[in-house]
């Protein structure tokens, strides 16, 4: 088994990352060091930016996710602002936000930054579109998980295995997995 070292404050990430990783021999180990999140309007500039910090400051090779749910009706709000957004209003006020809005449709995003220490970052991204339940649905998964359905249940609804097979964060660890057995 590969271990890769997962640069993150977030456990729940690390939890779907190793089963994710573990059906293609990688094992993930969380480091909580954190990185400087930069204030970018895209999640590739910030998963570029804190693999790039991370590598060097660890000196070893490292991973890091950025995630960010896209809601259409809300021209793309939280997106790269999800975390802040979810600490500060949560799934109840976004779901307020979003009362009366016919047009549900939201994405989940998922960037992976890999990079190896002195070297140039590499990309790995993954989507999965889904709507905003009309109120929170389930008690599985995290962050955004009871509000983001996907085929009629939410991330919070499904079992682990369910959400880890379609999501955001399979699809980009997926294209990742592939691209670290020729390195
Ligand atoms: P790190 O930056 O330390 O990795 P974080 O939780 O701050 O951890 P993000 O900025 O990527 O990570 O996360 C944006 C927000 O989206 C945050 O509130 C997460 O809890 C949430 N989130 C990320 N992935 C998610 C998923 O698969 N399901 C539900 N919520 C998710």
């Amino acid at each position: 088994m590969r271990k890769i070292i997962f640069v993150t404050g977030n456990p729940h990430k690390v939890r779907e990352a190793g089963d994710i990783l573990s059906h293609v021999g990688i094992t993930v180990e969380q480091n909580d060091c954190g990185y400087p999140e930069l204030q970018e309007d895209d999640l590739e500039a910030i998963a570029l930016y804190g693999a790039r910090w991370a590598a060097d400051k660890l000196n070893c090779e490292v991973m890091v996710d950025d995630s960010g749910l896209f809601i259409e009706a809300l021209g793309g709000f939280p997106g790269p602002y999800s975390a802040y957004v979810f600490d500060t209003l949560g799934n109840e006020r976004i779901l307020k936000l979003m009362d009366g809005e016919a047009n549900r449709r939201a994405v989940f995003k998922c960037v992976i930054g890999y990079c190896r220490p002195c070297e140039e970052p590499s990309l790995f991204s993954g989507e999965v579109a889904g709507e905003i339940s009309a109120g929170m649905r389930g008690c599985g998964g995290f962050g955004y998980d009871p509000i983001f359905e996907v085929g009629g249940a939410t991330f919070g609804e499904m079992n682990e295995e369910k959400k880890n097979s379609l999501s955001h964060r399979y699809r980009a660890l997926m294209k990742f997995a592939e691209w670290l057995k020729y390195r």
